[in-house]
């Protein structure tokens, strides 16, 4: 139905347009005007939660109207849009960011000052939007910010999870995990109960003749699940464009209940059917580079994939084009192989429902499509057995079974001697049970497949995706290194340096375009320039003091190295890497004569991350931090020399804090082995060094920045594979240091011996997958050039100073104006601003 006004009470409207406040005094009469209505308070009872919800709904109100507008310019325009389809965005606080990307922060701080608040008070009032577990949605979030602040036309589409990723305690030194129900009250969603989709799940499929004589296949039966839409706007800095990110809700079909049932006197069960439907989108799951195979997790897939799918078909059908103009209007990036089904479901809505041939609508989904790659760990790569995608979506087995025949009949032609060739590229896993390869899935039905930094991209096309380099030639596969947004990460996270910066390049062009930063390096020599940078760092680091004062109750002195990692707990990280060296430091200084030690650089070890429940040894390492900080940060011996903070539940508000504190940060992960990485970018932004291994976006990080300005170390990812042979083929010895180290956690100086074993087993007995032994000797090496250089104060700042000034390459706008340029097609729509 047209819901459209009719043009002559269009005037009507216009009269009375919102207008949105521009300053103190209209900030100040839409906080008090929320506060006494949408709140029902007064200046009684208004607390700073309740000024904290007051001051976001007049800046959402604000943002509605430039998101209302953005849209009716997209849709006036007829341009093609991106759609970014993720399980998880990792957005954090939205309040400081939308004050920040509108321009009113300062009126917000003075008007609230007015009211009788301090603006950083209201700004933590704020609970993260925890919609995700590490850096693949953190990059998500990120891409929505740069996509906004370009002006281009884009969506995002993901799950309203009830739970976020769990909260961390650590409780005598283990984690425990916490709910985090975090809906009680989002001042930042709009809740679309207008926009539904009825989603469809098991049944069984018809194959019947039409009308036309043509044989049809019809999808039936099975149950109907309601997936309900929330928007979240997405302001863009210094543009009224306004982008929307759309989660869906799950909830059961037909209103509250089933009334059928509930007539029928079934009231018990009908409020189960209800409950099982909202199950679908209760829970985001808490692993990070790990796939389990879980019956929800598929459900949960669909789900989004196929309300997604069917609002993006929808809006494009308003415009009455040939489907063949679908992919001039429309691209969908995959974040990763988790929304793999939408390939199948445009596909079957092509054939199905709108009745095109298999051919055209096949060319139709592959230019429509672009897949991305976020690892190469195989545990990673999702599988789901033939059974279980039979049971809850046959129609869509069918179609994958269709979309691998043909694409083998493909491959048999162009490689007819390679009779291994087709076993190795099915799509169908011939296994015990038969599984279907998501991955493989992904790149049969996309145009590009790009892998997130040069090395990772390079490894993708030599190892997990060789064959179809082979099939389809290299230019299908690519590489768009990834980026961060300069706007949270450094003018929100770190407003101080974001403001010095300014003053040195020609004031805030550089939040847009981040390689005017190379105007810093003119002023490396510029002594006061330096003092004032290194002033800032260090009140960075007082500030992260009082953080671990109040969390932990220890005091750190802020003139020591802050050393710092933090990241979600994996082996391949390498969290035992560093926490071995800690010890193997401990053991040092414990060595020292006091006036050897009187020489010996005081450090701040930090570490933060969570473990994925299910997680034994990363729980392991967790534990082992904690202990080793609960005996070095009490031995009188050791003092200020070393103390070992693991701060509890790191998320995206706390890395805010952090970034900016640290001196050296670690991203030590087994080369080969982290995709991108994208908390070294963070790092380094923030005027910090990084110790690194050559992975991930650290190779290109060393590119920009210099080979003298990052502490590079450990063996390359060539490597790696005849190490792990000659591990558990040839004779393992371990390296002599690390084994004082394991000798020392032995002999029980951390408490139970037991709780530990694990950790020296992998190492010694289990081959040493992660090749901790192989680069422990360089890894405690590169500490101490670390300590060196860090006595060069006046050296070390024009490190930091030069290696800010080349990191402009490493701005999330770069990696999507490549994306917008090589994958989308698509082009930024000016707002003539
Ligand atoms: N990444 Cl597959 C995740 O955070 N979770 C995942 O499940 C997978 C990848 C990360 C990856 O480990 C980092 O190296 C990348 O920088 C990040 O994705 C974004 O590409």
């Amino acid at each position: 139905v047209e819901a459209s006004i009719p043009e002559p009470q269009r005037e009507a409207w216009k009269r009375n347009q919102v207008q949105s406040f521009g300053d103190k005094d209209g900030f100040e009469r839409e906080m008090v005007r929320h506060v006494e209505t949408t709140l029902a308070r007064s200046m009684f009872n208004c607390d700073e939660s309740a000024a904290y919800s007051a001051t976001s709904l007049a800046f959402r109100d604000r943002l509605i109207t430039d998101w209302n507008k953005t849209q009716q310019r997209q849709t006036f325009n007829d341009t093609k849009r991106v759609y970014y389809l993720s399980l998880e965005f990792l957005m954090g606080r939205a309040l400081d960011n939308a004050m920040l990307n509108v321009g009113l922060k300062d009126t917000a701080k003075a008007g609230l000052a007015d009211l009788g608040f301090r603006i950083e008070d209201i700004i933590s009032q704020e609970h993260d939007a925890a919609l995700g577990n590490g850096g693949l949605g953190r990059l998500a979030a990120c891409f929505l910010d740069s996509l906004a602040s370009l002006n281009y036309p884009a969506w995002g589409y993901g799950l309203r999870y009830r739970y976020g990723i769990f909260k961390q305690e650590i409780i005598d030194g283990y984690q425990v995990e916490v709910p985090d129900y975090w809906l009680d009250f989002n001042p930042w969603e709009f809740p679309r109960h207008d926009v539904t989709v009825d989603i469809q799940f098991f049944g069984h499929v018809n194959k019947v003749t039409n009308d036309a004589g043509k044989s049809v296949c019809i999808w039936e039966g099975g149950e109907i699940v309601q997936a309900v839409a929330y928007d979240v706007p997405i302001p863009g800095y210094d543009t009224p464009t306004t982008n929307n990110l759309r989660l869906w809700s799950s909830k059961a079909s037909g209103g509250e209940f089933d009334f059928q049932k509930f007539n029928s006197g079934d009231y018990e069960s009908s409020v189960a059917d209800q409950q099982r439907a909202e199950t679908i989108s209760a829970v985001l799951y808490p692993n990070d580079n790990l796939e389990r195979g879980k019956e929800l997790r598929l459900k949960q897939q669909y789900f989004w994939v196929a309300a997604s799918l069917y609002d993006i078909v929808r809006r494009f059908k308003k415009s009455k084009r040939p489907w063949t103009e679908f992919p001039d209007q429309v691209a969908i990036q995959l974040n990763d192989t988790h929304p793999t089904l939408a390939i199948v479901e445009l596909q079957r809505i092509l054939i199905d429902i709108e009745g095109l041939e298999w051919d055209l609508a096949w060319d139709i989904v592959r230019e429509t499509f672009g897949y991305t790659n976020h690892t190469v760990l195989p545990e990673a790569l999702e599988k789901w057995p033939v059974s279980l995608v039979q049971h809850l979506l046959p129609r869509h087995l069918q179609i994958i079974y269709d979309i691998n025949l043909y694409f083998l009949q493909q491959v048999e032609k162009a490689f007819p001697d390679d009779g291994d060739m087709l076993r190795r590229v099915s799509i169908i896993e011939e296994s015990q049970p038969k599984m279907v390869r998501m991955a493989f899935l992904a790149i049969v039905g996309s145009h590009k497949v790009n892998g997130v930094a040069e090395l990772h991209s390079d490894l993708i096309k030599t190892t997990i995706f060789k064959d179809f380099v082979q099939i389809y030639g290299p230019d299908k596969f690519t590489n768009v290194t990834n980026g961060i947004t300069p706007r949270r990460w450094l003018h929100q996270a770190n407003p101080r340096l974001s403001e010095l910066i300014a003053s040195k390049v020609g004031g805030n062009d550089f939040l847009k375009d981040l390689t005017l930063l190379n105007r810093l390096e003119k002023h490396v020599k510029d002594a006061k320039f330096r003092r004032e940078w290194a002033e800032i760092k260090y009140a960075n680091k007082v500030r992260l003091a009082k953080h671990i004062k109040t969390t932990t109750g220890i005091t750190v002195n802020p003139a020591a190295l802050f050393d710092v990692q933090v990241k979600r707990i994996h082996e391949y990280k390498r969290q035992q890497l560093n926490i071995f060296g800690v010890i193997h430091r401990y053991l040092s200084i414990k060595a020292m004569s006091p006036p050897e030690r009187k020489k010996q650089l005081p450090r701040v070890v930090v570490f933060g991350g969570k473990a994925a429940p299910g997680y034994w040894m990363a729980k392991q390492i967790i534990h082992l931090i904690n202990a080793v900080g609960a005996v070095v940060n009490e031995d009188e011996d050791v003092g200020d020399l070393l103390k070992v903070i693991f701060l509890e539940d790191y998320n995206v508000s706390k890395a805010e804090i952090i970034c900016p504190a640290s001196d050296i940060s670690q991203h030590i992960s087994t080369a080969g082995t982290e995709a991108s990485g994208t908390s070294n970018m963070k790092f380094v932004l923030n005027g910090g060094l990084i110790i690194g291994t050559c992975d991930g976006a650290n190779i290109e990080i060393t590119r920009e920045i210099g080979e003298s300005n990052i502490f590079l170390f450990g063996n390359l990812a060539e490597d790696v594979e005849d190490l792990r042979h000659a591990h558990t083929h040839g004779s393992h010895s371990i390296d002599a240091k690390l084994d004082k180290v394991f000798a020392e956690i032995e002999k029980g100086t951390f408490g139970s011996v037991d709780d530990f074993r694990g950790m020296i087993a992998a190492v010694r007995q289990h081959g040493d997958y992660y090749l901790v032994s192989d680069d422990f000797n360089s890894y405690i090496e590169t500490h101490d050039l670390v300590d060196a250089a860090y006595r060069n104060q006046d050296e070390w700042v024009s490190k930091c100073i030069l290696s800010v000034a080349r990191m402009g390459f490493f701005t999330s706008d770069r990696c999507i104006n490549e994306y917008a340029e090589s994958i989308w097609n698509i082009e930024p729509l000016y707002t003539g601003k």
